[in-house]
């Protein structure tokens, strides 16, 4: 089940009925009077973020800053495949740990960054190719994603595949061998593994309408279609010493594909032009009713990774510059994102007649399959029966040479031929047609599975 498409379509329903009846829309509009960034950007619907190296969590200049001015954070290189999986199938999730428990400390919420990338892997995922790759990749994107599950508002689910250039077309990498379904691949695996977060596709260089932009706006028009579980896009943005004229543009005609935006990586050359770049990049976002938010890649000049180009909003001593006043400015003066009306209650209807409840419980199952060529993931859902449930069985028999490598939400009995799932601590018990969802992943091929359910 995708949650978030759920959520848009109530969304939608509720702002056409709010439309057709009249009702004024609740809405943030106007100038108004902030005085730091994450609370400016926040009375307009959005949040404003930046990049965080965690082992300067220690630097007071530092974090006076950051827990002032943000109210969204990334991690700068500590969620990257590299960090969190150094060797295969070892975790290592504690610095990306420690700056969510920093984030939740001081209200900040935390963009995730990133699942998938051709650059910063681990040697031993550098060396792999083909199909063991390909279950090495979605392990990792599901490992990853499990465990920030319910913590993380955007995942960059890929990053940077695309080539730069004339072409529009993908970038060459170990991942792009391995088939060019892989990143549909990865956001279903994301999706399975953590269905409340929006997961976005990321990269540079797309900050007008060009052929890299023009090619990732195809391939986002193409995963709508056909219902691969994408949710926005997101625009690095390091930006030289002018902004395309067509930034707003660019940005508007990817939320006209019913995607969100976010401006992910933001950061300006110096010279007489970088204030006025930053305000024009921030009332673009304001624009555009989609563009959800802003993060900056770093919080003073000499914490950012393009040196000596001074290319952010404080000084390192931690003083504003004229770019974080424009920016201040533009949220302040810009329009905020619709919000849904208040809901009111409506007059109270008779029930309409109901057939009694059968009398037997039970529960059954139903199984998706996201499949490559070697290896599958498979989400499953359980309904509990009219009697609700305590506790549930699932048995699936893999066809041969089919084994199953990794299992979320259900403890595995076995692992090929009648494999046995039963619910964890918290899903087993449901009411009458309660949902509950887990999945497995596995090598060889998942086709033909036929769940069966026992409830207790
Ligand atoms: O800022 C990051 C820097 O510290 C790392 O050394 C570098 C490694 O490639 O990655 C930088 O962050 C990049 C981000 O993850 C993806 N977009 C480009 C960013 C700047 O290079």
């Amino acid at each position: 089940m995708n949650h978030r498409k759920v959520l848009r379509a109530a969304v939608t329903v509720a702002v056409a009925g709010a439309l057709a009846s009249g009702m004024t829309m609740a809405m943030t509009t106007g100038a108004s009077a902030g005085t730091t960034l994450g609370a400016s950007a926040a009375e307009k619907g959005r949040y404003f973020g930046a990049a965080v190296a965690v082992n300067k969590l220690s630097n007071s200049t530092y974090t006076t800053v950051l827990n002032r001015e943000f109210n969204s954070v990334v991690a700068e290189n500590e969620m990257k495949w590299a960090s969190n999986e150094p060797q295969q199938g070892v975790f290592n999730h504690s610095s990306g740990d420690r700056l969510v428990s920093h984030a939740q400390a001081n209200g900040m919420s935390v963009r995730g960054h990133t699942l998938l990338w051709h650059a910063q892997q681990p040697g031993w995922a550098q060396g792999m190719s083909g199909s063991a790759l390909r279950n090495a990749m979605i392990n990792h994107v599901t490992q990853v994603a499990t465990h920030y599950r319910g913590k993380i508002h955007s995942w960059d689910v890929v990053n940077e595949a695309f080539a730069d250039g004339g072409s529009g077309g993908r970038r060459d990498s170990n991942l792009q061998r391995t088939g060019n379904d892989w990143i549909e691949a990865a956001f279903r695996a994301a999706d399975a593994a953590d269905p409340g977060a929006k997961l976005c596709y990321n990269d540079y260089n797309t900050d007008g309408i060009n052929a890299k932009s023009t090619g990732i706006y195809n391939m986002v028009r193409d995963f709508k279609s056909r219902g691969v579980p994408i949710d926005c896009v997101g625009f690095q943005s390091h930006l030289g010493t002018s902004l395309a004229s067509d930034y707003q543009a660019n940005l508007q005609r990817f939320a006209d594909l019913g995607v969100d935006v976010q401006i992910t990586e933001l950061d300006v050359m110096t010279g007489g032009n970088q204030a006025n770049i930053f305000g024009a990049v921030t009332r673009a976002c304001m624009n555009v009713s989609r563009c959800t938010g802003i993060t900056v890649w770093g919080v003073r000049d000499c914490d950012s990774w393009r040196g000596s180009d001074n290319a952010l909003l404080f000084d390192c001593n931690g003083n504003k510059k004229a770019a974080y006043t424009n920016v201040l400015n533009a949220l302040n003066a810009g329009p905020g994102i619709p919000t849904t009306p208040p809901t009111t209650t409506p007059p109270p209807t008779d029930p309409p007649p109901t057939t009694p409840p059968p009398t037997t419980g039970g529960c059954s199952a139903s199984v998706s399959l996201n499949s490559w060529n070697g290896g599958f993931v498979a989400s499953v859902k359980v309904t509990a029966g009219s009697a609700g449930t305590n506790g549930w069985n699932v048995s699936v028999t893999l066809p041969g040479g089919a084994s199953v490598t990794n299992t979320w939400s259900a403890t595995a009995s076995g692992s090929s031929g009648t494999v046995r799932f039963a619910n964890v601590d918290y899903n087993g018990r449901l009411t009458a047609g309660q949902v509950a969802e887990f999945g497995f992943q596995g090598t060889g091929s998942g086709a033909g599975m036929t769940p069966t359910c026992t409830a207790s």
